[in-house]
């Protein structure tokens, strides 16, 4: 039986706002709406950003709790993944905060990169004090690996006890700092990583398509979303998450992978209580 693919909806980011695409949601309501078009396109996991009131990037609990309450009413099967990467001008403390929420997973970056014109802070001590606050709560990481240094950086907190198998990793490919948005770093990135865990791959922009479709062929999973990539072909803005969505979703099937519903995500990602 071929493995199914797990499909994530990275919805909102911290990055874009109104002026990159009128059809960035916002409010609790907009992302949760946003969620719910994903999941019934065929996402089973969200990547969650929160937004403040007027529309600023924000990790405040309180934001991310009706965030939260919104999804997990529109869309309670869903897995819900937080960001602690928040935004690059964020200190460790203010991205830590939506840990204190029990979400299904959480992003725990690998380390340090330029990220456009900013830097993306990630030193090693903030790594480890992210990871042991992952561990302290029971909330399941997935290691966001921008560069292929960030593979043995991930498994030294493995080593070190702040990780438990089987690892989960997104692989982000095409950050301006970060690996280009090559099938080729791909390719090198899944021959690096450790035998039994389990991994999706992010392209940023242009490179959302081949990424996505070079993931299904090598047995990964995928994310997609406004986060990051706002297009739907070049020139053509994407009306929300959704037909990104349908559209990963149409590739796997053509490939002869199903979609993962969220139980069978939940099963291969080890949400389910089996540990191995
Ligand atoms: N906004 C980026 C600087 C994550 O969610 O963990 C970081 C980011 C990664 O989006
Ligand atoms: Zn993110």
């Amino acid at each position: 039986m071929p493995e199914p693919v797990i499909i994530t909806a990275a919805l909102v980011g911290a990055e874009l706002t109104r002026e990159n695409t009128p059809y960035l949601p916002l409010t609790p309501e907009e992302i949760a709406a946003e969620a719910r078009a994903a999941y019934e396109a065929g996402a089973a996991m969200v990547h969650v950003h929160a937004r403040d009131r007027n529309g600023v990037p924000s990790q405040d609990i309180e934001d991310y709790r009706k965030i939260i309450e919104a999804i997990r009413a529109s869309a309670p099967e869903l897995i819900l993944q937080v960001s602690t990467g928040g935004a690059v001008w964020m200190s460790a403390e203010e991205r830590l905060q939506p840990l204190a929420l029990q979400p299904d997973m959480a992003s725990l970056n690998t380390g340090t990169l330029n990220f456009g014109e900013e830097v993306f802070s990630n030193p090693m001590p903030m790594v480890r004090q992210f990871a042991r606050a992952m561990q302290e709560r029971g909330i399941r990481p997935e290691l966001e690996v921008y560069d292929t240094g960030m593979i043995p950086a991930a498994l030294r907190l493995l080593k070190e006890g702040l990780l438990s198998e089987p690892l989960h990793f997104d692989l982000v490919l095409g950050v301006p700092g970060g690996a280009a948005g090559t099938i080729k770093n791909l390719l090198h990135m899944v021959e690096s990583l450790p035998p039994g865990c389990t991994w999706t791959a992010s392209g940023i922009g242009a490179a959302q398509l081949p990424i996505t479709t070079a993931a299904i062929l090598l047995g990964g999973h995928v994310r997609v979303g406004l986060e990051d990539n706002i297009y739907y072909r070049r020139g053509e803005l994407t009306q929300g998450n959704a037909p990104l969505v349908a559209r990963a979703v149409r590739l796997a099937r053509e490939l002869e992978r199903p979609p993962a519903s969220p139980a069978e995500a939940r099963r291969i990602l080890h949400l389910d209580g089996d540990k191995k």
